[in-house]
């Protein structure tokens, strides 16, 4: 168990207990891809994938950071948090950094060992997991009474300003709120969201990672950003009251293809259906009707590949591959921000094994490449896990 290695490590390091735990889960998006940061719906929940912290308070300013999967640390004083050179750091030294910027008080410097087993790039948001667990564990740490929302917003603007990502509010949202076998609609707008028991006992949740790495931090994420603001912006002429691409019907696109270049409609023309996929998905989750849940996670792929083209010849062979399955696949696409990453597949429970082992032949015959595939889980959200103090 990860949690346990974690606890070894921090003792051997510090020699002394930590006093907290902290399970902080990946998560997965079942429909609503890149319709965050246009305020629209998506539709996540965390997985049985995390980070784990063991954390202790120190008597002096210093802060001793602990990377059990890189074997790497950090040492700096709570008088100069700025970024670092090391990557993995600055998702910690963000969050610390943005929860000093809200005004709250870290009166002492602390240790902290983190590690799991949430692949990294791989679209199951690692780094939201990471921030979403300092974010709690300095709240428990140092009673500071931050709200579940106040961590996510502040994992967020810890990826903007820290890792350069301009991410919408999902990911952190989703290991922080996650509750077990339940999806989350949220509405990214208001930031109200809904639980919707995930009730498929005939179905797997099942990804299958294709081992190429995307980099968020690439400039394609953000240019898609720039290039959903550009068509607001431009339609605000002809609807000054649109904030966003959730105020956009698919009529009002229409009417203003003229004004946009053909590349910027695709991508308004792709969230615009995305954001209205997702109520009529949950609408089909409510009625247990898993089958037209999967048709619209197959449209969700067409228009990612398609028309916002962020996907990638792996994931597009991966998901033409489910055709060839004699229907042991209701659904699936590719997952998360995309160029990599994995796909998302709702599979039948009785051909998972057989599914698995006739995607990863394929791959390998394909691509010369190892699948890696996972069976899911949904989980609560980011918790303690074990207050080491009080079993001593
Ligand atoms: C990444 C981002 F971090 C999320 O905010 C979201 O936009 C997602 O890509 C695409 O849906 O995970």
């Amino acid at each position: 168990m990860f949690n346990e290695l974690i606890i070894q490590k921090f003792e051997h390091i510090f020699e002394h207990t930590p006093t907290y735990i902290v399970r902080a889960p990946g998560r997965i998006n079942l429909i609503g891809e890149h319709t965050d940061y246009n305020y629209g719906f998506v539709l996540p929940a965390a997985i049985d994938k995390a980070i784990y912290f063991a954390v202790s308070l120190r008597n002096d300013q210093e802060c001793h950071l602990y990377a059990y999967d890189l074997q790497d640390s950090i040492q700096f004083s709570l008088n100069n948090v700025n970024k670092s050179d090391k990557g993995w750091a600055n998702f910690l030294i963000g969050v610390l950094a943005e929860i000093l910027k809200k005004g709250c008080v870290i009166p002492t410097g602390f240790n902290l060992v983190f590690g799991g087993d949430v692949p990294l790039g791989a679209g199951l948001s690692s780094s939201a997991a990471v921030e979403s667990g300092m974010g709690f564990a300095l709240n428990h740490l140092f009673n500071l009474g931050l709200s579940k929302l106040d961590l996510a917003l502040i994992a967020q603007k810890a990826e903007h300003n820290f890792a350069g990502v301009n991410c919408g509010i999902m990911d952190m949202f989703a290991s922080i709120h996650g509750k077990k076998d339940s999806v989350i609609k949220l509405d990214c707008k208001d930031l109200s969201f809904q639980y919707f028991p995930f009730h498929a006992p005939n179905y797997t949740l099942v990804l299958c990672n294709t081992g190429v790495k995307h980099n968020l931090g690439d400039t394609e994420y953000n240019k898609r950003r720039a290039e959903c603001e550009e068509g607001v912006s431009i339609m605000q002429n002809a609807f000054p009251q649109i904030e966003s691409l959730r105020d956009v019907s698919a009529q009002m696109l229409r009417s203003q293809a003229d004004k946009l270049s053909p590349k910027v409609y695709c991508r308004c023309k792709y969230i615009v259906e995305e954001i209205e996929r997702v109520t009529v998905a949950c609408e089909a989750l409510e009625k247990d009707n898993l089958e037209a849940f999967g048709q619209k996670m197959y449209e969700t792929h067409e228009g990612l590949s398609k028309e916002y083209e962020v996907s990638c010849p792996e994931l597009d062979f991966l998901v033409e591959q489910t055709f060839n399955m004699n229907g042991a696949v209701i659904g699936a696409r590719m997952m998360g921000g995309g160029f990599g990453g994995c796909t998302i597949n709702l599979v039948r429970k009785n051909a998972v094994d057989d599914f698995i082992d006739k995607m990863t032949i394929a791959y390998k015959n394909k691509f010369n490449r190892v699948l890696l595939s996972y069976k899911i889980n949904i989980t609560n959200g980011v918790e303690e896990i074990k207050h080491v103090m009080d079993l001593a």
